[in-house]
């Protein structure tokens, strides 16, 4: 009987592992993954995942950091949408992080988060940002996982071909997707062709501190600047943009700006322009935009008013940018890891085009032009090409690398990822994907280095994967191992907001980095309080400061009288806790603004204006301890003008 059912349980599973071995059925994924699939994913309770992703969180403006292979979700960090889950863009410590030349802007849509590099390979330092939008670049510090800087980018529209860091993480860059007048001013759109302008910027990071500074803007014609890739190795040094309108068409871009057979991709030599930039062969140019940095030291945000920046005009400078045609209305922009290949996903093209940097740097030697363009020269299509993936899908957008001689292109129209050989163009493999595919990622994918294990597809569309939850579903990422000939798909898991790109790498590089608390002797917070007796309660003419302090389980004080409607009163709040995962939150009734959610060691701020008498209670709103529930406190707030002494208490002393 025993051995019967042994029997079976061999049959069942050679069925099941021919199942798996046909291709056809594991690409219909009727949800039949198998046991051994399924446990490629499977990171047991406790256990931690290999990598790190940091997943752009589209128009929700964040970031979120998941790990791989489990999908399994850790952090959303806000960056340029205001969280009331953290506090961040609420409270007065990081509300400067959000200003920017059109005041204080609430709410980003960001794309394409990278990791800063060292010698073309992933150092797990940073991960910068861009905001689209009201165009702006961030950088996320991975000790802490919060933003610690952003600066805003100006004479820009649409901040897309960003933000791309160089081999040694030189520059962050940035690019305008919509030409715009530059400087902005009032005349007819229809006036566009010729007049209007496409800004790419250079942001020099300190290699010390990470800080971002805008080095300098080339200005280029109106087109669209749509994605970016650095050269890499034997190319590190140049920049490659992917155009589209260069018909220069302000209306119905849907077909106007489909009309010609291909667009460019432009060069920029940026070791070119620091020579220049040396040489005073740049126009300083007035202007006005915001940089902002937070201090782990203050725990504050502060906001720098940045009043000029250079321009590079690269009609004037030779040697500076060349155009190569690239069919038609590329998407993507994608350099291999030898820095050999340039691939341009054409989104109209039935093909996906590569050129060759070693080409391109003949062509430029020999002078070997096909016209110009507003006075940059264009270089022959026949002489930079190294070659083209024939048909491999419908509607190319992204492509990355494995390391080991293969690209990977995600098809939006055709919903698949296809696999294809550097050098030879021949398509490997292709899988669906479930729907509609943007941008694909492999932890340094984009780098010298690629970890070349797993590829994370990202998706627009997910219809009946999940649950219904409305009339808005989820979008998805779906994980493939690639360590095979063919890739295979292993996890399927939503996303938070809709992502674009994702910057991928090994938790090694990252998590022994990872900050714990916040030293208490190190807080430097104008307005800290760093033991319990400092505690006091401040009035100034109708301004009152709150000097709180947070310890399981209690506020000091926790009683607060001579508090009068009218007056503004801030709760400058500073958790004395010095133990790992020990936060303490703070909210109050009717605030206008969210609780604060403090860490270890740190001084948070929220402002309050009582508009009603009464006594008005407080309470920590994270989970702390067994006695949480009793963390609480009172405000007693009197009419305006009432003689109520102030006077502040814990245990009524
Ligand atoms: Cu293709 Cu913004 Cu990089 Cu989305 S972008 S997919
Ligand atoms: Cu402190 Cu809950």
């Amino acid at each position: 009987m025993k051995q019967t059912k042994y029997f079976i349980t061999a049959v069942l599973a050679l069925v099941a592992l021919s199942f798996t071995s046909c291709d056809t059925a594991k690409d219909k994924n009727k949800g039949a993954l198998s046991s051994n699939l399924a446990e490629r994913t499977f990171v047991a309770p406790g256990e931690h995942d290999e990598f790190y992703a940091f997943i752009s969180g589209g128009f929700s403006g964040q970031l979120s950091v998941y790990g791989l292979p489990s999908g399994r979700l850790f952090k959303v960090i806000p960056v340029f949408s205001q969280d009331g889950e953290k506090g961040y863009g609420y409270n007065e410590e990081t509300k400067p992080m959000l200003n920017t030349s059109y005041g204080f802007v609430p709410w980003g849509d960001s794309h394409h988060p990278d990791i800063s590099q060292t010698n073309g390979k992933l150092d797990g330092r940073w991960v910068f940002i861009n905001e689209n939008n009201t165009p702006r670049i961030a950088r996320i510090s991975l000790e802490t996982f919060e933003t610690v800087e952003i600066i805003e980018i100006p004479n820009t529209a649409g901040n897309h071909s960003s933000s791309y860091v160089t081999d040694n993480t030189e520059y962050v860059i940035a690019g305008t997707r919509f030409s715009v007048p530059v400087p902005q001013r009032d005349m007819p759109i229809n006036e566009y062709k010729g007049n209007f302008k496409g800004a790419l910027s250079f942001l020099k990071v300190d290699s010390e501190s990470g800080e971002m500074d805008l080095s300098f803007q080339i200005m280029m014609p109106g087109f669209n600047y749509d994605k970016a890739h650095p050269g890499r190795g034997k190319s590190d040094g140049w920049f490659f943009y992917t155009t589209y309108n260069t018909e220069e068409s302000h209306t119905l871009l849907e077909v106007n700006a489909s009309q010609r057979d291909k667009d460019f991709i432009a060069a920029v030599n940026w070791k070119k322009a620091e020579e220049y930039i040396k040489a005073g062969k740049f126009e300083t140019m007035k202007t006005n935009y915001a940089h902002n940095i937070y201090s782990d030291e203050t725990h504050s945000a502060t906001t720098t008013w940045k009043k000029e920046v250079k321009i590079l005009d690269p009609s004037k400078l030779p040697g500076l940018v060349y155009f190569m045609p690239m069919p038609k209305s590329p998407h993507g922009c994608d350099v291999d890891p030898s820095g050999e290949y340039i691939v341009g996903s054409g989104k109209l093209s039935a093909n996906v085009t590569v050129h060759s940097f070693s080409k391109m740097i003949d062509a430029i030697k020999n002078e070997k032009f096909d016209g110009e363009a507003y006075g940059i020269p264009i270089l022959k299509f026949e002489d930079v090409l190294a070659g083209i993936v024939v048909q491999p899908g419908l509607g190319p957008l992204h492509t990355e690398f494995d390391g080991k001689g293969n690209a990977y292109t995600t098809f939006f129209i055709s919903s698949e990822v296809v696999k294809w050989k550097l050098g030879t163009w021949e398509v490997l493999d292709r899988k669906p994907t479930y729907y509609s595919v943007g941008h694909l990622m492999i932890p340094g994918g984009n780098s010298r280095a690629p970890f070349g294990k797993y590829l994370l597809a990202m998706n627009k569309i997910t219809k009946d994967r999940y649950l219904p939850t409305g009339p808005e579903v989820s979008q998805s990422a779906q994980l493939y191992d690639i360590t095979g000939d063919k890739m295979e798909l292993i996890l399927d898991f939503p996303t938070v907001g809709e992502p674009h790109y994702a910057a991928g790498i090994p938790a090694d590089l990252v998590a022994p980095n990872s900050r714990k608390i916040f030293e208490l002797e190190e807080n430097k917070h104008p307005h800290a309080t760093l033991s319990e007796k400092d505690t006091k309660v401040v009035r100034d003419g109708n301004t009152v400061r709150i000097y709180m302090t947070t310890i399981r389980s209690h506020f000091a004080p926790d009683n607060i009288e001579g508090i009068k409607v009218g007056d503004k009163v801030y709760f400058h709040v500073t958790n004395l806790e010095q133990d790992y995962d020990v936060p303490h939150g703070i909210s109050m009734i009717g605030a206008n603004t969210s609780e604060l959610l403090i860490m270890p060691g740190q001084t948070e701020t929220f402002v309050w204006e009582p508009k009603k008498e009464g006594v008005w209670p407080f309470y920590c709103t994270d989970f702390c301890s067994a006695l949480h529930q009793e963390m609480q406190g009172y405000v007693r707030v009197s009419p305006k003008g009432s003689n109520v002494p102030l006077k502040w208490s814990l245990d009524d002393e």
